[in-house]
């Protein structure tokens, strides 16, 4: 249940905490695209005898990535067939990819779109006569489902009125999974193995950011799905608009540092998402240029993705950089090579775009169009609209600048980084793609850990879901989630810390900073504790200009990664000192010790990676280009959480669907 908002300021923090305890069969941690499906679809499964919770950090109606809204659905198949949709997501990332878990997702992404329109989602629809058809004129066509015609951007992409997809979804999962289920605005910090059986989840720790208030909570299966990891990086956004950034400020990379924290294997954690933007307001460009077939020119006016010298750069990268459409990491390579070159900025020619496609419209339909151009970004980015009106750009009188963006780690967009999963439990799925529970069952989505699953951006390996595919996911993930604790049904989760040790290591910053506040007048200065916020400046400096972020185009080198690794030790050390004095800073207190975890197993896997798999998302100066015989393979790492070890390794690729 919601609890109310707070009064004016922050809720201070106390020394000893309410401890509340839970026990449940499934746990969801997260309350996003993935999670939202699960919540969905879970009671369809679960016998009368279980029981569910879903715990998210904030309120599920505008959490996550789609809190703003959307204006396409990247992902929907209608008439392609799904081996095509693997051969899309594996040439646009550069050949290495779960091809089981895409094929699987494809043949079931559709459904989640049916059920979105089915809740409210308005999706435009063609009229008879091929005209785009928006709101309530697209609902008369009838819906996706009785065969009505969206309106595809790309082969993949279909646009909606989204300002409001995320309220739909999340009204939908709360009346299937009962609202008495859901804990809203309770981060979790940890989670925890059981103290009988090895490798085994047995429950999460977390606390409220409401009241003061620790939650333990058992279960005896488990889905992390807390999305990707933002402001890792610095971003290009500085002062006050570094509260917006491409992706959720809110996601902290809390999958990848919850999972690895308990032994998981992460796979492709080397795969950054650095997404071309609209330059400070981070408005999305696949619209522009999908939809209104706009082309991005460089600083001399020349629309330079076409050039020879483009064409020559992009065949040094073949077969991806040759094929039909260029990847979306060279795409950025384009960009940043003209940069480089002494050509920016890159502009998109919003103008000649809206010109060409006025040219077969009345003066109706004209102003119709510009309100769509408005809309894209109103939808699912308003401070890029903001943006516009603060700088007098009428896109069809003003081209606006676009330049990629800081760096993201997230496996449901563009990008590929998450953790290892079991893939389907089909003929088809080789072995090497299965992961065995205790009982020597395959669950599908299951991770390395027995009993935790994932889904959406935590699944490593297979990009380009999306909203709808994170969404599926979810539903496709809780439904084996179920079957596990079914056939543990005598399994009783016990762990290993005490309830007292539990809220000593969740309150340490709490305590810290009570211990020592009388010693300064300032704030947050004071030789005894850091404020999370100012680790926040020391993590991203260090990544900023050592881990290959935008202060030297994305290039890093062996050295540099040398010295970025000691900088995060040092950081992890001073973790310790960490102090919060309210709950909203206890929550970056722990946000930034999820980021850095993060990045530290992007940087390992970057360093273990000896080539640039990745050109445009990031360069290994040492190493440049792709090394085929060496580095056609997945890089997976596991931390021991015992031991405290990490260990690095390479995964074998097996191709399933023919070129
Ligand atoms: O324009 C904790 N996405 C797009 N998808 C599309 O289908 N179409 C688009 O148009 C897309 N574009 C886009 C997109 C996202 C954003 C931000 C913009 C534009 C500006 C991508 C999708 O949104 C994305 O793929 C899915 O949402 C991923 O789903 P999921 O479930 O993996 O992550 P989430 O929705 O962000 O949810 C995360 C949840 O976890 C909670 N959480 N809870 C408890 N404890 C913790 N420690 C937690 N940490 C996080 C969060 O609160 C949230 O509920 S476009 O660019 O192409
Ligand atoms: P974006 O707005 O960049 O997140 O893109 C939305 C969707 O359009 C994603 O599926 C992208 O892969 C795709 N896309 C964006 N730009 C292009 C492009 N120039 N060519 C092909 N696909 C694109």
């Amino acid at each position: 249940m919601a609890l109310p908002n707070k009064p004016l300021g922050e809720l201070k923090a106390v020394r000893d905490p309410e401890v509340e305890e839970r026990e449940v069969d499934i746990l969801i941690v997260g309350g996003g695209m993935a999670a939202c499906g699960a919540a969905f679809e879970v009671k369809k499964w679960m016998g009368d005898d279980q029981s569910v919770l879903l715990v998210d950090k904030a309120a599920l109606e505008r959490s996550g990535a789609v809190a703003q809204g959307l204006s396409a659905i990247n992902t929907y198949i209608g008439d392609n067939a799904p081996e095509d949709y693997v051969r899309m997501v594996r040439n646009d990332l550069m050949g290495i990819v779960r091809e089981d878990l895409i094929f699987d997702l494809g043949l079931h992404v559709d459904d989640s779109v049916h059920l979105f329109e089915e809740w409210g989602l308005p999706i435009w629809k063609k009229s008879e006569e091929g005209k785009t058809l928006d709101g309530k004129k697209g609902q008369k066509m009838g819906t996706l489902k009785s065969g009505a015609t969206p309106v595809r951007t790309g082969k993949w992409q279909i646009m909606i009125n989204g300002e409001s997809y995320k309220r739909i979804v999340a009204e939908a999962a709360k009346l299937a999974i009962g609202e008495e289920n859901v804990l809203e605005r309770v981060f979790i910090v940890e989670l925890l193995l059981d103290a009988n059986n090895d490798n085994q989840i047995a429950g999460a720790v977390g606390f409220s950011v409401r009241e003061n208030k620790v939650f333990i909570i058992k279960c005896k299966s488990m889905m992390v799905a807390c999305g990707g990891a933002v402001n890792i990086y610095q971003p290009r956004s500085v002062g006050e608009g570094k509260g917006r950034a491409w992706y959720p400020v809110w996601n902290s990379g809390s999958t990848y540092t919850l999972a690895m924290r308990v032994g998981a294997e992460l796979s492709m954690m080397e795969n950054r998402f650095t997404p071309a933007r609209f330059k400070d307001g981070y408005g999305p460009v696949g619209a522009w240029f999908l939809l209104f077939k706009a082309k991005t020119l460089n600083g001399l006016g020349e629309a330079f993705a076409g050039s020879d010298a483009a064409k020559a750069e992009l065949e040094k990268y073949a077969p991806y950089g040759t094929a039909a459409i260029t990847p979306t990491c060279l795409r950025n390579h384009l960009m940043l090579f003209e940069m480089k070159e002494g050509r920016g900025p890159i502009m998109m020619d919003t103008v000649s775009a809206l010109a060409e496609l006025g040219k077969t419209m009345d003066k109706k339909e004209l102003k119709h169009l510009e309100s769509e151009a408005w809309e894209d970004f109103l939808d699912m980015t308003c401070g890029q609209a903001n943006l516009w009106c603060a700088t007098d750009t009428e896109p069809e009188k003003k081209n606006s600048e676009v330049m990629p963006t800081e760096p993201y780690l997230l496996g449901s967009h563009s990008g590929c980084c998450g953790l290892w999963t079991s893939g389907p439990d089909e003929d088809w799925v080789p072995d090497a793609y299965k992961i065995k529970a205790d009982n020597g069952k395959v669950y599908n989505r299951m991770t390395t850990v027995n009993g935790l699953f994932t889904a959406g951006d935590g699944v490593g390996c297979s990009g380009h879901k999306f909203s709808s595919g994170s969404h599926a996911e979810g539903r496709m993930t809780v439904k084996q989630m179920v079957r596990y604790a079914k056939d543990h049904a005598d399994f009783q989760p016990a762990i290993a810390q005490g309830n007292q040790e539990l809220v000593d290591h969740v309150y340490k910053p709490v305590r810290t900073y009570m211990d020592h506040c009388e010693y300064t007048t300032a704030d947050d200065v004071n030789p005894n504790y850091i404020k999370p916020n100012g680790m926040m400046y020391r993590m991203m400096k260090a990544g900023h200009e050592y881990g290959a972020g935008t202060a030297t185009f994305y290039q890093t080198t062996t050295k540099n990664l040398e010295i970025v690794m000691d900088l995060l030790a040092t950081m992890r050390e001073d973790n310790e000192k960490l102090a919060a004095g309210d709950l909203h800073e206890l929550m970056r207190a722990w946000e930034i010790q999820h980021r850095i975890w993060t990045l530290e197993s992007h940087l390992r896997h970057i360093q273990y990676r000896k080539e640039t798999r990745y050109p445009g998302f990031y360069y290994q100066a040492d190493y440049p280009g792709q090394d085929d015989e060496n580095w056609f393979c997945f890089v997976n790492s596991k931390y021991d959480p015992k031991e405290q070890t990490w260990d690095v390794f390479k995964k074998d690729y097996v191709k399933i669907i023919k070129d």
